[in-house]
């Protein structure tokens, strides 16, 4: 039988008082452990105990003046006691006069148990719940980290040779570190075994009985190369058998995902061969490879898609679905090649370019209605960022034709854009009509008119549909009532887009004295995006496909009305393949069925998320448009480079978390247009059930003006 000099006590939760000793006598025949743990000592405690026999004795003398409802003490052993349950008896006595409670509660001691003992090799530990105490050498400690720093990591010294139970533990404490700690203590840890998003922990309540130094050594344990294969179960067992170890990745590790706002970046092991993971991958070699770096030990760095870092050493730990290294010294870092480079440059006279930008959460600095200060930056924050922004649009795109925006938060922000000195030669103009995001950043249009002109009025259309995903904020949002509708037939429902497809007809023009045009109609799009803290909600797959669907539709419908040049074009927030995707490259009929060309780029990325280099923003085309298609490029200015750059305003460099993809035309220009006009702002010959609200543009529209009084219920197309 082992033997240890435990201290064997939990503060007893439910206090001594009535109610507590009821708590007390409701947990003697309880099976489970009950859930209190050491705290404040108050008593002058006599202990008894009987090695052999399961039980214990416990008197506790209580003066009269100490004791008081909800009191708390902590009991400890006072000689060796065997590792078991015992039978423990709690007296408790004013003075040395009648007891007022005397209970048996069933309480274990902690269990003393091995590092690896409690990680078990399976993803959830096998004594979660359970109060345990044990030992180890600190490998990292993270008490000094005001914000997040939250305990330290405790690693067996010795292991237990079996590469599927992980030797390390994070021990967490919360925000008081009344024993400090530092990398090579030996310390013995008491506290509840935890699962904490995935993350195996010891919690204590940190003090000097649950956190013991017991000595120090200078010699850590040898931390454990990492090597997690691309697949990605594999990968996640490979990761989850080392979460708590000191851990090292090979030097010149490519980085994969620049560093965000959190000072966290994402890298493979060099030994992969691989300089980037694709999210297509996923479904092919798997993602599992992929590993966070973050600074929760002290260190990090900014670095951007295809730097290489050498020097990360750590504890492994594990949150939000990635396993990270927390850095335990300083990094090297060999930068890569400059991905920046300018897209559609040279367009001949008889080109015409086309590009999607989504120009991340570009609020005005004024504080309006519906507004916070999340959405409304500093006054020379707006100027870095128009800098940015006109600079990336004239030097990183080469001042494109058309080119789509997404997340701008009223015409002004783009024509402020537009005053910029870096497009002060170029004659845009912008196009965008209210919607009802609430957070009032809609999409919109720029077109050159030295090459474009704008036929009829842009409009914009919805559907009122029933779809109850939460997909609007709760009603009492600045915007009012105006995600409410009713359908066509009379039920309650909501707008199917929070930020309607704006479409444009436009006619391009030849760049020279030869002349000509072409008719072209582009619809900008922003689909529902993928996030949403209720999981229920799928990630708004469903609307995102509803949309997706309304969308051919309308398409269709132009197509059948004569307009074949179409583009689709936007952050339609989903992957080619997928539902949304399909709905739009599949489900069309014949003569409107959609090309999606951004796949066809080199390299195909437009957005890098948790390493995962992927597209959300889209060009599709029609067959009519796509046999005018020459080429498409994505501008790589932004994706791969780390959210520190974005406080630059002096570099056009990650302006938004967006890449845009630009694609090249070689016009036919076949000289009169032909554009037929959309009746009543609807394509004709459609079929489906719009409810629409069309707008007539202004130039510019007070910023966050109520935009409820433009929705306007138009009925069935074919009614
Ligand atoms: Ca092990
Ligand atoms: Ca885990
Ligand atoms: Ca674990
Ligand atoms: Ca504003």
């Amino acid at each position: 039988m082992q033997s240890h000099a435990v201290p064997l006590v939990r503060q007893y939760d439910g206090g001594l008082n009535d109610e507590g000793a009821k708590k007390m006598k409701s947990e003697e025949t309880g099976a489970s452990i009950p859930q209190f743990f050491i705290a404040d000592s108050v008593a002058y405690i006599l202990l008894q105990s009987f090695l052999e026999t399961p039980s214990l004795f416990l008197f506790v003398f209580f003066a009269a003046s100490w004791f008081k409802r909800d009191e708390r003490c902590s009991v400890h052993s006072s000689s060796t006691v065997a590792l078991r349950r015992y039978s423990v008896t709690l007296a408790l006595a004013l003075g040395l006069v009648t007891p007022m409670i005397s209970v048996v509660p069933s309480v274990a001691a902690a269990d003393t148990v091995t590092i690896m003992q409690i990680e078990g090799s399976d993803d959830v530990s096998p004594l979660v719940g359970q109060v345990v105490m044990t030992s180890g050498v600190v490998t990292a400690s993270q008490q000094e980290k005001p914000t997040q720093g939250t305990g330290f990591y405790l690693q067996d010294p010795n292991g237990d040779g079996d590469p599927a139970t992980s030797d390390g533990v994070f021990v967490f404490e919360g925000k008081n570190h009344p024993v400090k700690v530092r990398a090579g203590d030996l310390v013995t840890v008491t506290g509840k075994v935890t699962e904490f998003r995935g993350l195996t922990e010891i919690s204590v309540t940190p003090s000097a009985t649950t956190v013991q130094v017991t000595g120090h050594t200078e010699t850590l344990p040898m931390p454990v190369v990492l090597n997690p294969p691309m697949k990605t179960a594999d990968g996640l067992r490979s990761l989850e058998a080392l979460e708590g170890m000191l851990v090292r990745m090979p030097d010149g590790a490519p980085v994969v995902g620049p560093t965000n706002r959190f000072h966290e970046f994402t890298i493979v092991n060099p030994a992969l061969g691989v300089s980037r993971v694709f999210q297509k991958d996923e479904g092919i070699t798997g993602v599992g490879a992929i590993v966070e770096v973050g600074d929760q030990s002290g260190f990090s760095a900014n670095v951007k898609v295809g730097d290489t870092v050498s020097g990360i050493v750590g504890p492994l730990s594990y949150s939000f679905g990635v396993y990270r290294v927390d850095p335990t010294q300083a990094l090297a870092v060999t930068p890569g090649p400059d991905n920046a480079q300018p897209v559609g440059v040279n367009v001949g006279a008889d080109e015409f370019t086309l590009g999607a930008f989504n120009i991340e959460n570009f609020f005005d600095p004024i504080l309006g209605p519906g507004d916070d200060k999340d959405s409304t930056p500093s006054q020379a924050m707006y100027k870095k960022r128009l800098a940015k922004a006109s600079t990336a649009i004239a030097t990183q795109l080469n001042a494109p034709t058309l080119l789509g925006i997404e997340e701008a938060e009223n015409l002004t922000v783009l024509n402020d854009i537009l005053a910029q000195p870096a497009l002060a030669s170029v004659p845009y103009r912008a196009v965008q009509l209210p919607g009802l995001d609430p957070r009032g950043i809609n999409v919109a249009l720029l077109y050159r008119t030295d090459r474009a002109s704008v036929v009829g009025d842009p409009v914009t259309f919805n559907e009122c549909v029933t779809l109850n995903d939460n997909a609007y904020p709760p009603r009492d949002n600045p915007y009012g009532t105006q995600d409410y509708c009713t359908t066509l037939d009379g039920k309650a429902g909501n707008w199917l887009f929070p930020r309607p497809p704006l479409v444009v007809h436009l006619t391009v023009r030849r760049a020279d004295s030869v002349g000509g045009s072409q008719p072209l109609v582009v619809i900008v799009n922003h689909l529902k995006s993928k996030t949403g803290s209720d999981p229920e909600n799928n990630n708004y797959t469903t609307r995102r496909t509803r949309e997706a669907e309304a969308l051919a539709r309308y398409v269709d419908g132009l197509v059948q009305g004569g307009d074949v040049n179409v583009a689709v074009i936007g952050d339609l927030n989903d992957f080619p393949g997928t539902p949304p995707l399909d709905a739009l490259t599949k489900g069309a009929t014949p003569g409107s069925s959609l090309r999606a060309v951004v796949t066809e780029a080199n390299p195909p990325y437009t957005y890098v998320f948790s390493g995962q280099s992927e597209i959300l923003d889209h060009i599709l085309l029609t067959s009519g448009l796509a046999a005018s298609f020459t080429g498409i490029e994505v501008g790589h200015f932004d994706a791969d480079y780390p959210e520190e750059l974005s406080k630059d305003g002096t570099k056009p460099t990650r302006l938004s978390d967006h890449d845009p993809p630009l694609a090249r035309f070689k016009g036919t220009f076949g000289g009169t247009p032909s554009v037929i006009m959309p009746a009543a702002g609807r394509p004709p010959g459609q079929s489906i059930q719009i409810a629409g609200s069309w707008y007539v543009p202004t130039d510019n529209p007070p910023d966050d003006a109520p935009h409820a009084s433009l929705v306007t219920l138009v009925g069935c197309a074919s009614c």
